[in-house]
């Protein structure tokens, strides 16, 4: 694919957030679709962000679960980008003015402070932890019905990435087994997903490990100070006005968000 279809793809993606209007998905029209071409189309749609002003703070792992992975049919791992207008503050309101359909999910974040590069082991990625953290992440789809086709549609879409919330950070993590903390999404008081660490990538680590993997397939990698999602440890649940999503994580204090219209 030429460097103009790419920024097609992402010219189109980026008008069609801003305007909060679905597309049809680009892998039925377009037939050499590459995961490489998905990527730069991804990088080149970050790019208008930041030329708008907005600043890369972190990256996120997606399709970390098995569950996950067989809802949505797609089979690996995928990363998008953060940025600063995405955050949203924890106990704060998220207005569903101006998304698509979004829904969201609990996850685990780590914040980075050294450059994790290529293969890195599990004992390098908790050396240059700072702090974990419980987040919710805020997914929203800018393909019609929240369908993908391909890996492809989904990447050049930044990985469905829309908002995330940070929770309560902690830092004296090394005490816990991160492996085996048990999460608990609640709309309105009440359990509407459960799940464990472990579901993310079998454990989260690994999905750190895994993304500075991703980006040295691309000649980067992860740069010190920044923010990591390490994917969602249960399917993700459509948000509706009114709902009060909060998050229970072992051993970490809870947080929330309100959805108002
Ligand atoms: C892709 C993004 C998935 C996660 O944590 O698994 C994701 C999608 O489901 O649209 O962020
Ligand atoms: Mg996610």
């Amino acid at each position: 694919m030429d460097k103009a279809q790419i920024l097609k793809i992402a010219q189109t993606l980026d008008d069609a957030r801003l305007k909060a209007s679905s597309l049809p998905q680009f892998s039925g029209l377009i037939k050499d679709f590459s995961r490489s071409d998905a990527y730069a189309a991804q990088e080149e749609g970050i790019k208008m962000r930041t030329s708008r002003g907005e600043k890369i703070i972190g990256l996120k792992m997606g399709l970390t679960s098995e569950g996950k992975r067989k809802q949505m049919n797609l089979d690996s791992p995928l990363y998008g980008v953060l940025t600063d207008k995405m955050q949203v503050e924890d106990q704060g309101t998220f207005h569903l003015l101006g998304s698509i359909h979004p829904k969201i999910e609990p996850e685990i974040a780590f914040y980075i402070t050294k450059d994790l590069k290529g293969k890195v082991t599990r004992e390098e990625v908790l050396t240059a932890t700072e702090y974990i953290a419980p987040a919710l992440e805020i997914l929203d789809s800018r393909y019609e019905g929240f369908k993908y086709f391909s890996m492809e549609d989904v990447i050049a879409d930044n990985s469905s990435s829309s908002y995330f919330i940070i929770g309560p950070k902690c830092t004296n993590f090394n005490t816990l087994d991160l492996i085996n903390l048990n999460m608990k999404m609640k709309i309105n008081g009440e359990t509407k997903a459960e799940g464990k660490s472990c579901d993310i990538s079998g454990d989260p680590v690994i999905s750190v490990i895994q993304l500075a993997e991703l980006l040295a397939q691309r000649d980067q990698f992860i740069p010190a100070n920044t923010i990591v999602l390490a994917g969602a440890a249960t399917l993700a649940i459509s948000l509706e006005p009114n709902m009060l999503v909060s998050l229970e994580v072992t051993n970490l204090e809870n947080m929330s968000v309100s959805i108002k219209e």
